[in-house]
């Protein structure tokens, strides 16, 4: 990967600490399926993945991105999993990439490091007694990564530059390589019942009513471009929380996989942050060129062909609120029995200081709503464990929120970003059943009804962005709405064709 991209990936996401590789690790390109985990030796595991293989290709065409499958598309693909060199950029044809399967290196005399079996050596192998709870995780995980490109399959055809088209396609396919990492552990160390749901896997299918995807915010619409960086910004942020979590785990090889899928998550939070950014200047300066100083004068300013400032944040609501769902509930069993257990962390379990990791005599601050009103009330720390990767999920938002904010205060622009209540819309959890709006009052219907069109996309919102969302498929060419990068990706320069469309 180039330095210009290290850099501005590098205050995005810290690199997850445990990838400091003592040896490089050579991901085998000789294979059919690249990989460093051996696979030529395990006759029987490269057989079930040879036979899962042409399934999923088969679901890749029928569901995969919509067009532009013969096109030669700028990706970067693995060559190693160290920190220095993992990158390659080539133009490749998107079913031609070269999907793997990639582990961060082990690490030597690593131990449990919190439940009840803290200190006791990683498993290798499935505990027989928690296996159940472990697949379900693994699958939970697996299920929402072809979800996403499901999600994203008709957004080429609008792509406001070659640019953007490439980092979409990008996260495609390495969406579609944290599936292979979730099928491997499924085929290689659940037997049968994982060959099937590896299978089940490539079946469910994103918004479909009888067989819907697993989590609630995969069922959802990727609609438009704003949808997109928002989910990238937001959703794939629930990704890197969760995958920290399952970094920690006591299951070793579940930890090594997701160790490495967190350095690919960092080019989806990337491509999220500065498209939000992206779209941000352009309205900032459209505005000031114009010499628009109320950023609610929305008629003058959609006329400019760019996106008003309070339309961005009730996108944003939408998107951070069906995020938030995704951590499952506040208070629940499954999560503390995912962390006595050892299968599931909290983020950065093995530098958190301050507690004994185990938990057992621990309180967890959680909100809640209570004879009508919100109260903080304390509990059990173990059945608080999603709350509490929620608050830190929320912490970890506010960044680049401020960062774009900033963009706002430098162009002089009398608008903030901010994040709603965590009670605010939300289907699942403590809040579930409430109308909250997002100053944080416990509303009735009718309030909530009267006022829900300003705080989330409403039907003129849709149209507008509708209407924006044309194609610009020319070299270094943007739409109206969106700024150009700040530097390109590999530092390739403006004008460069990251997508070869004939
Ligand atoms: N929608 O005890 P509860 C990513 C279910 S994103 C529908 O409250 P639990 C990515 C729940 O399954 C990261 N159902 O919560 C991002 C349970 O059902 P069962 C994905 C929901 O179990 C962008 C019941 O309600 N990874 O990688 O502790 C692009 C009671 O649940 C929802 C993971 O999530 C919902 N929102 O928490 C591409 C990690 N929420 O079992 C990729 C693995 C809850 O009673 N998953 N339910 O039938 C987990 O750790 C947990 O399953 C959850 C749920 C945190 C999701
Ligand atoms: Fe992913
Ligand atoms: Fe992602």
């Amino acid at each position: 990967m180039s330095t210009a991209e290290t850099a501005t990936e590098a205050h995005l996401i810290e690199a997850p600490e445990a990838i400091h590789a003592d040896h490089f690790v050579e991901v085998s390109y000789d294979d059919a399926i690249p990989n460093n985990v051996d696979l030529s030796s395990d006759k029987q595991l490269l057989r079930a993945l040879e036979t899962w293989h042409p399934k999923y290709l088969e679901w890749w065409k029928d569901m995969g991105p919509e067009g532009y499958q013969q096109s030669d598309v700028y990706l970067r693909t693995a060559v190693g999993v160290d920190p220095g060199g993992w990158a390659k950029f080539d133009h490749v044809k998107m079913p031609l990439y070269r999907w793997g399967i990639l582990l961060a290196p082990k690490v030597e005399g690593r131990t449990i490091p919190f439940g009840r079996h803290k200190g006791e050596p990683a498993w290798q192998e499935v505990p027989g007694e928690y296996r159940a709870l472990l697949r379900r995780l693994i699958v939970v995980q697996g299920d929402t990564e072809p979800a996403s490109v499901e999600q994203q399959r008709y957004l080429g055809a609008t792509a406001p530059s070659l640019y953007d088209m490439r980092n979409l396609f990008q996260v495609n396919v390495e969406e579609g390589r944290h599936l292979w990492a979730m099928v491997y552990l499924l085929v290689k160390y659940f037997g049968r019942d994982g060959r099937e749901e590896a299978e089940a896997l490539l079946r469910r299918r994103s918004g479909e009513q009888d067989n819907p995807r697993i989590l609630g915010a995969f069922n959802e619409r990727t609609p438009d471009w704003l949808s997109f960086f928002m989910f990238t910004f937001f959703t794939d942020r629930d990704g890197k929380m969760q995958l920290a979590a399952l970094a920690e785990s006591g299951f070793d090889p579940l930890s090594r996989s997701c160790r490495f899928m967190l350095t690919e998550e960092a080019h989806h939070l990337f491509v999220g942050e500065t498209g939000v950014q992206r779209t941000i200047e352009a309205t900032c300066a459209a505005m000031n060129k114009a010499g628009i100083t109320d950023p609610c004068d929305v008629d003058a300013i959609r006329k400019l062909g760019v996106v008003d400032l309070p339309l961005l944040q009730r996108k944003a609501n939408f998107h951070m609120s069906v995020t938030r769902d995704l951590f499952g509930g506040e208070i629940s069993s499954n999560a503390a029995d995912a962390f006595s257990t050892g299968l599931k962390g909290r983020f950065n379990e093995a530098k958190l200081t301050g507690d004994d990791h185990v938990l057992t005599d621990a309180t967890y601050p959680v909100t809640r709503v209570v004879d009508g009103k919100l109260v903080v009330e304390p509990v059990p720390a173990l059945r608080a464990i999603n709350s509490r990767l929620l608050d830190d999920y929320i912490a970890d938002c506010q960044g680049g929120i401020n960062r774009w904010n900033k963009v706002i205060e430098k162009a002089g622009i009398g608008f903030r970003f901010a994040q709603p209540h965590k009670g605010f819309n939300r289907r699942i959890g403590e809040f579930a059943g409430h109308r909250i709006s997002p100053a944080g009052e416990l509303l009735t219907e009718a309030q909530w009804q009267a006022k829900c069109g300003e705080w989330l996309p409403n039907d003129d919102d849709m149209t507008f962005i509708n209407s924006l969302m044309k194609p610009c498929h020319e070299r270094g060419k943007y739409a109206s709405w969106i700024a150009p990068p700040r530097v390109g990706i590999n530092n390739q320069p403006g004008d460069f064709e990251y997508v070869r469309i004939d």
